[in-house]
């Protein structure tokens, strides 16, 4: 069997997309979906992501696959791609400029905005350790500045869910994290029972943050979208900063808001198609 993909990049995070809206289950297995993402025997990526058919209110579904062949809840920069390749395949939004995206994480809404870039209402952070999940604190708590022990060293960590777990650690300086170290003792602890994606972030100003990541799944990654919005909620809760701030990440920068009206968050930053094939 002949398969089109489509290879996008939201700052770097790349995404293998495959246009799957005549079935509803994915055309590729998660092991085939791990080989593809291979940087050295397949086309190499951060994931691979199916366009299924949406249900009654939504346009799409979206599935993903990380490289491990892991299913993650929702990806941030994935669904920044997967609205430019809906738009890219001449898909009309159901309501205006707005796909209505259902993920296992619940309803997202990418907005294709004028300037070329897409901001997506991402729902509201959930906080409370069970939800994230983590053992740390009490279940029905939230976690904020807790306590850890990870590789032998006490950290103090904030954990939100954006749909999948994060950890933010914050750092004085993130250029001196020994990420291929630390990252997979993060994503491993016994205090995260789905593990975690782990975030790094140096405090640059109130409105500006500098963030280095290890992806559940993916390892070190150049941007994560739901990490970006993660760690503004984090920063939100600790006072460290203010409720829209700029995230820099080593792929370029996303604007992340904690609205104070609804209390969503909203992610706009880019996405790129960088080139087509078929396997
Ligand atoms: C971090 C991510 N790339 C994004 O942009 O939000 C999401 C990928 C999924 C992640 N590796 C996970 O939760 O397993």
């Amino acid at each position: 069997m002949t398969v089109k993909f489509s290879k996008y990049h939201g700052l770097g995070n790349d995404f293998i997309l495959i246009d799957n809206r005549h079935q509803s289950e994915p055309i590729a297995t998660a092991q085939q979906a791990e080989k593809l993402c291979d940087r050295n025997f397949g086309i190499g990526a951060d994931g691979v992501i199916f366009a299924l058919p949406g249900t009654d209110d939504t346009d799409c579904t979206m599935r993903i696959f990380n490289s491990d062949s892991s299913e993650p809840e929702m990806c941030g920069n994935g669904i920044r791609c997967l609205a430019k390749f809906l738009q890219d395949l001449g898909m009309k939004p159901g309501e205006g400029d707005r796909y209505r995206v259902s993920t296992l994480a619940g309803l997202m809404v990418p907005q294709l905005q004028d300037d070329g870039r897409i901001k997506v209402d991402m729902g509201l952070p959930r906080l409370l350790a069970k939800e994230i999940p983590t053992t740390l604190g009490n279940p029905e708590e939230k976690v904020v500045d807790t306590e850890i022990l990870v590789g032998g060293e006490r950290r103090s960590v904030t954990c939100v869910s954006m749909g999948n777990p994060h950890c933010i650690v914050f750092v004085e300086d993130v250029d001196a994290v020994p990420l291929e170290i630390v990252g997979p003792q993060f994503e491993h602890h016994l205090a995260f029972p789905q593990r975690t994606n782990t975030e790094f972030i140096q405090v640059l100003n109130r409105d500006r943050l500098k963030m280095r990541v290890w992806e559940r799944g993916a390892g070190a990654t150049l941007a994560c979208g739901t990490g970006a919005c993660a760690a503004v909620v984090a920063g939100g809760l600790t006072n460290r900063c203010d409720r829209v701030a700029t995230v820099e990440l080593p792929g370029g920068n996303l604007e992340i808001e904690w609205s104070s009206v609804d209390g969503k968050i909203y992610m706009t930053g880019p996405a790129e198609r960088v080139f087509v094939g078929q396997f």
